[in-house]
C-alpha cells in the first residue's frame, strides 16, 4: 500500500498480516520503507503504526540510534506483541460443584422387637438376626417406664444375665442406644428374673454399613461429587500488520 494509505490508516490490502502467534517476525528482505499498522478499528488511529526505512546494505553508524541500527545490522525487524490479556479476554472459570455428601450411609435407627416393642416373650436374638447393624446407627427400646430396664452389659454378664458390671442403664420407658463402637454389643433387662426369660440379645456392630441385608433403610449412598471445569474464552483482540 502506499504511504498514504499508511497515513490515513487504511490497510486492508495489506501485504501481509498475522493475527494469532503474538509474536510476528518480519524480515526486512527489501530496501525502502516499510510500513506496519494493526488493522483493528481505532487501534491504528491510536498510534499502532510504524514506518521503518530500510537501507540496502547494513552501516556502521555510530550515530543512528540503537533501534535503528540494531535493526540494519540484523537485517530483520522483530516486533513483539503482547497478546495482553485483557480484563475479558481469557477468563478462566473454575467451579467446583460438591453435591451430595461424603461418603456417609445414613444411619439406621431400629425398634427393638418391632411393634413388641422391650418386653418379655419375644426372642430378640431371633429379630436382631435379621438386621445389619453398623456404627451409628441407633436402637429404640419401647416399653413401660421401671417395668424393665435397658442394661448394657459384657459377654460375661449377658451369659450369666448379670447386670453388676453393667456399662449403660436406663428404665425411662424409651430408651435409645447410638451404637458408637464397632464389635458386640449385649443387652438384658436387670429386672430379676426377665434376662433369664429372654429379654436379652446381642448384636454385631460393625464399622462401615455394608450393602445388601438388614434394614430397609440402611443401603449405602453412592457419594455424588461433580466436578464442573468452565473454560470461556472471550475474544481476544488480535493484532494485525500491514506490510508494504
Ligand atoms: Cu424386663
Amino acid at each position: 500500500m502506499s504511504k498514504s494509505e499508511y497515513d490515513d490508516c487504511s490497510g486492508m490490502d495489506g501485504m501481509t498480516e498475522d493475527n494469532s502467534s503474538g509474536l510476528t517476525t518480519v524480515t526486512l528482505a527489501t530496501p525502502g520503507m516499510h510500513y506496519f499498522i494493526c488493522i483493528v478499528p481505532e487501534h491504528c488511529d491510536s498510534g499502532m503504526k510504524l514506518a521503518v526505512n530500510v537501507s540496502a546494505t547494513p552501516v556502521d553508524d555510530d550515530t543512528a540510534p540503537m533501534t535503528s541500527r540494531a535493526a540494519r545490522a540484523a537485517g530483520s525487524l522483530q516486533i513483539r506483541l503482547l497478546k495482553i490479556a485483557m480484563a475479558n479476554a481469557l477468563p478462566l472459570v473454575t467451579l467446583l460443584v460438591l453435591a451430595g455428601s461424603a461418603a456417609l450411609a445414613s444411619a439406621t435407627t431400629f425398634t427393638v422387637g418391632d411393634s413388641q416393642g422391650w418386653t418379655t416373650g419375644v426372642n430378640y436374638n431371633s429379630w436382631a438376626s435379621s438386621k445389619s447393624f453398623a456404627v451409628g446407627d441407633t436402637l429404640v427400646f419401647d416399653y413401660v417406664a421401671k417395668a424393665h430396664t435397658v442394661t448394657e452389659v459384657t459377654k460375661s454378664g449377658y451369659d450369666t444375665c448379670s447386670g453388676a458390671n453393667k456399662l449403660s442403664d436406663d428404665d425411662s420407658g424409651s430408651t435409645t442406644v447410638t451404637l458408637a463402637t464397632p464389635g458386640t454389643h449385649y443387652f438384658i433387662c436387670n429386672i430379676p428374673g426377665h434376662c433369664s426369660s429372654g429379654m436379652k440379645f446381642a448384636i454385631t456392630v460393625s464399622a462401615t454399613r455394608s450393602a445388601g441385608t438388614g434394614a430397609s433403610a440402611g443401603a449405602p449412598r453412592v457419594p455424588a461429587m461433580a466436578s464442573v471445569v468452565v473454560a470461556a474464552a472471550a475474544g481476544a483482540a488480535f493484532i494485525k500488520l500491514a506490510l508494504l
